[in-house]
């Protein structure tokens, strides 16, 4: 609204609350520090892509449209989020809320200002994550945010009613695989200018290196047009980009004005290896302008990534300058960070009571960080593997439930450093999650940056050191972009030997005939065509290891766990069929074709989406279930088999005469209680004894046990575990009987 001496007044109260803005003109420096209350960092992300934003104009209407454009044919949105603004003295829950493409959106709060001269008490900017309904170019209907009035009639005419709805904004972020890398950061807030004062931030996260182009977006809430009068300028690094005529705040957005979402081509304008540039906005001449309020900017330009990371060169070759003050916030080389070798940090803050702890077990850490290390991928230094940097932060008070993501979010903002939010995914290792049963942990999003471990619920409280491997790994997979079944969501495919898979979540794979092998999938394996299966042929395919084995359901839909790839008894019957079987393999669920995958040819480590509004939303897969928010609980996984003790080895008359010694090799898992020993006798098995498994062995996998055998010649062992499931048996019959 133009600025009118009763506006005037009313301001001067207002000030009090609000440091980001000050009388008269001051030099662009001082204000720069003023401002920075008024534009804080929020998000950064680096990948092959970009952003575009659009914006609607709504006062007296709350609902409208948003027309996006200008995202390339093949993008993926990786990211969207809606920002909008509303006039009103207090801060009500109906200001914060919103229908976006028919769902029903909240906003989080993401500062409060004085308001642009309407007499309506506060400007209120909210942000919304909106990427699970945004699927590229296109417009999207926005309905139901508050606003007095409903009629679009002018905002000028004297049917007036708060709340004053001002406009919103649409961000996105896309991944594009020919499009360059670049760094887009996202920096928000409130800030009122108005009359002879003005707004300059500084925005930084980045490197511009190198810059073969650079896009500045700058949301403005308020602008009218003003022909003659009151023109303002925007300027970036203290060159005016736009303005004075037209003013780039002359609520341009439409329909209704009082919005503008401005985006400016700056490539010549930054200068090369640049941290830091900063954008001002002000009348044109000291007579002053609108009544404006700054609402969010994003900046976006080439950067390097050489390794595809997702950790700019420039980061991992000299660290992480957040605010671009010159000094390092983040030191990545000493950290371990390379610039030619890919690298993933986890910040994990973990829950403690007085009689638990849910900080992480090193050994659980360390068979994650092996797993990584041992990755099939290529760097560029011409070594192969990830780095996976995990810091043990934080010791959390218990809560029995951790409300998602909500109470997630109030822990993150106090606990999580904003300089690492570019660079760390950040883990809370929980107890539960509320409403969540036993689910064993959370991603937020595919691909993500946030994640739950909650093992609250299973062994000891805390979960043994595998089912924290495990469901680390498991979870940590979804937020690089990993799926239950590879690149789909259906779980327990035989064929697809990866810690996504439940089946393999809290045990490992299967290999060298034992388990807790914690791995995502390193090869593609045969495809299963559950009409018509190859018993010979197993999983596997042409080329690949023979050294693993799997789980799966047979026709009777009793579940089995076996240790070699191939043959594959798949209906059960206790033989190798020559003819193809039909069987539902994948627990039990009716007939599909399944393919096999590889997770580590296809990670996602750069870009990531922060987060989603909705505790389950998957980006791409809404309504497309099964949504992560049920993951394995300790119901499914007390139903999962233990394969068979491996290496079965008997010495006749080892110990003297009809005292054989047999000996197993270990399964390899925490949950296993014994080992069964049995000997045959006129063609049945009979239990011997129960031999306690040895913990220590199980993780070592050292040695074997011993049983001394006193009267048999053909024995069998099993093993057992903590939900009293046995294994099938492992036989072997005394040499020269
Ligand atoms: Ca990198
Ligand atoms: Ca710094
Ligand atoms: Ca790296
Ligand atoms: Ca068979
Ligand atoms: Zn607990
Ligand atoms: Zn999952």
């Amino acid at each position: 609204m133009i600025v009118l001496v009763g506006c005037l007044l009313s301001l001067a109260g207002a000030e009090a609350q609000d440091g980001a803005f000050v009388g008269n003109l001051p030099p662009a420096e001082a204000l720069a520090t003023a401002g920075s209350n008024g534009a804080k960092f929020f998000t950064s992300y680096t990948l092959n892509g970009g952003h575009v934003a659009a914006g609607v104009g709504w006062r007296n209407l709350g609902s409208g449209r948003i027309r996006i454009a200008g995202i390339p044919s093949g993008a993926l949105v990786e990211q969207a989020f809606l920002y909008w603004a509303v006039l009103n003295p207090t801060a009500t829950a109906s200001l914060a809320r919103g229908r976006f493409e028919g769902q029903t959106i909240r906003g989080t709060s993401v500062g409060t200002c004085a308001e642009p001269c309407w007499g309506g008490g506060a400007t209120r900017v909210y942000r919304a994550d909106v990427t699970e309904f945004v699927t590229g170019n296109g417009t999207y209907r926005l309905r139901g945010f508050a606003s007095g009035l409903r009629t679009g009639e002018s905002p000028w005419s004297s049917n007036r009613a708060l709340p004053y709805a001002e406009g919103a904004t649409l961000v996105v972020i896309y991944r594009h695989a020919t499009a360059p890398v670049r760094t887009i950061v996202l920096f928000e807030g409130c800030s009122l200018f108005y009359g002879s004062t003005r707004v300059a931030f500084k925005l930084s996260g980045f490197v511009a290196d190198p810059v073969r182009d650079a896009r500045v977006t700058v949301v403005v809430a308020d602008g009218q047009s003003t022909a003659g009068t009151e023109q303002e300028v925007l300027q970036f690094n203290g060159t005016t980009i736009a303005g004075p005529s037209p003013s780039p705040w002359n609520g341009s957005d439409g329909p209704q004005p009082l919005w503008d979402t401005g985006t400016y081509t700056v490539t010549s304008l930054t200068r090369g290896g640049a941290k830091l540039v900063r954008i001002a906005s002000g009348g044109a001449t000291t007579s002053g302008n609108d009544c404006l309020v700054f609402v969010a900017a994003v900046f976006a330009v080439t950067a390097r990534d050489t390794d595809g990371d997702g950790l700019v060169d420039a980061w991992e070759r000299d660290g992480y300058d957040h605010d671009g003050n010159g000094t390092v916030d983040i030191d990545l080389p000493a950290l371990g960070a390379k610039v030619r070798k890919k690298d993933v940090f986890l910040e994990i803050d973990y829950m403690a009571s007085d009689n638990h702890s849910h900080r992480p077990k090193p050994e659980a850490i360390a068979l994650v960080r092996q797993g990584f290390r041992n990755a099939p991928v290529a760097n560029p230094d011409g070594t192969t593997g990830i780095t996976l940097h995990v810091a043990v932060g934080n010791s959390l008070a218990h809560q029995r439930d951790l409300d998602m993501w909500a109470g997630f979010d109030t822990i993150k903002a106090s606990r999580f450093r904003e300089d690492r939010r570019p660079i760390f995914h950040y883990v809370i290792f929980a107890h539960n999650m509320k409403d969540m049963g036993s689910t064993s942990g959370l991603s937020r999003g595919i691909p993500g940056r946030d994640l739950v471990v909650s093992l609250g619920g299973w062994t000891n409280q805390t979960g043994t050191i595998q089912e924290q491997a495990g469901t680390l790994m498991h979870e940590l997979g979804h937020n690089i972009g990993l799926r239950h079944g590879g690149d789909n969501h259906t779980n327990y495919k035989p064929n697809y030997l990866s810690v996504m898979n439940y089946a393999f979540q809290t045990r490992g794979l299967i290999k060298d005939g034992v388990e807790g092998n914690f791995d995502y999938s390193r090869f593609v394996n045969r495809t299963l065509d559950e009409r018509s299966l190859a018993e010979s042929a197993g999983i596997r395919r042409a080329g690949n290891p023979t050294n693993y084995g799997t789980r799966y359901t047979d026709a009777g839909c009793t579940r089995r766990a076996t240790a070699v790839i191939r043959p594959i008894d798949w209906d059960g019957d206790g033989g190798i069929d020559a003819s193809n079987v039909s069987v539902n393999v994948n627990d039990c669920e009716a007939g599909v074709v399944h393919r096999g995958y590889d997770d580590w040819q296809n990670l996602t480590l750069d870009g990531r989406a922060l987060g989603m509004s909705s505790p389950n939303a998957i980006r791409g897969d809404l309504g497309a279930g099964p949504h992560p928010l049920a993951e394995l609980d300790r119901e499914a996984d007390s139903k999962i088999p233990l394969v068979a003790p491996a290496r079965l080895s008997i010495a006749a008359n080892a110990l003297g005469l009809g005292v054989d010694e047999v000996t197993w090799q270990p399964v390899g898992l925490e949950i296993v209680t014994h080992y069964n020993v049995y000997v045959e006798d006129k063609g049945f098995m009979w239990l011997m004894d129960s031999v306690p498994a040895d913990s220590r062995k199980e993780l070592e996998l050292s040695g074997g046990y011993r049983w001394l055998g006193v009267f048999g010649r053909s024995y069998a062992v099993t093993a057992v575990d903590h939900y009293g499931n046995e294994s099938a048996l492992t036989q072997g019959v005394v040499g020269g009987r």
